[in-house]
């Protein structure tokens, strides 16, 4: 072999292709997305339907370069947001070498899982892989029931255990994810870690905030919209909007002598410094827009645009 053939940049000894991760709301897809990126990306939350829109965050190593499309979870929408996000998951299929389909570690199939089987079946040219995830909630024996009972239902091309919050199983997957990737130069550089734009982190950070600071159906009604970003030698003045869809909602996001806002923003601005690098003096107004999750005008104006997600 010459020294040509052990150039990386040749993509003769390098793999790299794209990954999606798809599955039912709350099973820790975006977890496991930021736990192989090692930085906060995606927001979590133990509230469903957490994830709006495709993320793809880039994993780069000696071995070559995965880039991975985080998904909403699929779930029976009942209004346009949700129609919305049910298909960016469904889209998220094609065009990839390999679907993750993430699940509980648990031997209950339902209607829900079904319908992402019949989606699964769908796909051509990918490979399958059933990924467990939470293992750290169940005794690793009590594995074997859970692949039993998915094996029945379909052909996997591998079935992997991990847990997204220890890390356990995760060098695992991504050595099995890379075998079934083509050879190839990266899509990225190497510096990248996502294509969200600052700006969009940002509203998602403020909006995973309001998500664990607030109760019942008032979440899921919420958006995020930054109104100006201006930076100031070492600080960052942010402007966002937090948007509701009923007045009694925006007496809640408040609270008592403004409480809840100011939470909501002691909670987010940390972390948006830690990310921006730098001072931030955040600013929180609360907005109602009635019924915006039904509304197309609306949902384009918070980033939720149906036609951006063939691009
Ligand atoms: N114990 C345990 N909890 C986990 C694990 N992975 C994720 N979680 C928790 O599960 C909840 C949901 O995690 P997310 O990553 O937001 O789930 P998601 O699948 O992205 O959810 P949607 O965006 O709503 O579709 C959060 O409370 C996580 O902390 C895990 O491996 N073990
Ligand atoms: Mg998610």
């Amino acid at each position: 072999m010459n020294i040509e053939d052990l150039d990386l940049n040749s993509g003769m000894n390098t793999r790299a292709g794209f990954v999606s991760t798809i599955g039912r709301p709350n099973v820790g897809k975006s977890t496991l997305m930021n736990h192989i990126i090692g930085q906060k990306i995606a927001i979590t939350s133990n509230k469903p339907q957490t994830t709006r829109n495709r993320i793809r965050t880039v994993n780069t190593s000696e071995k070559g370069q995965i880039v991975f499309v985080d998904t909403p979870g699929i779930h029976k929408s009942k209004n346009k947001l949700g129609d919305y996000m049910v298909s960016v998951a469904q889209k998220s299929i094609v065009d990839v070498d390999a679907v993750m389909w993430l699940v509980e570690p648990s031997t209950y199939i339902g209607n829900g899982e079904k319908a992402i089987i019949e989606q699964l079946k769908k796909a051509k040219n990918v490979a399958v892989f059933l990924v467990i995830n939470k293992m750290d909630t169940i005794k690793k024996e009590e594995v074997l029931a859970v692949i039993d009972t998915y094996r029945k239902e379909m052909d996997f091309d591998e079935i992997i255990p991990v847990s997204a919050k220890t890390g356990a199983g995760v060098d695992e997957l991504l050595d099995t994810l890379f075998s079934y990737l083509p050879f190839g130069t990266p899509y990225y550089d190497e510096d990248t870690i996502t294509d969200q734009p600052e700006r969009q982190i940002v509203a998602e950070l403020i909006r995973e905030k309001a998500l664990w600071s607030l109760e019942d159906e008032i979440p899921h009604g919420i958006a995020v919209a930054i109104e100006s970003m201006k930076f100031e030698k070492k600080l960052c003045r942010i402007d966002a909007t937090i948007v509701c869809e009923k007045d009694s909602h925006k007496g809640i996001i408040i609270g008592k002598g403004g409480a809840m806002l100011k939470k909501i923003g002691t909670l987010a601005r940390p972390e948006i410094e830690d990310m921006l690098e730098c001072k931030v003096f955040l600013q929180l107004w609360v907005k109602v827009k009635k019924d915006w999750r039904d509304s197309d005008f609306l949902m384009k104006n918070f980033g939720y645009n149906p036609t951006d997600i063939d691009e």
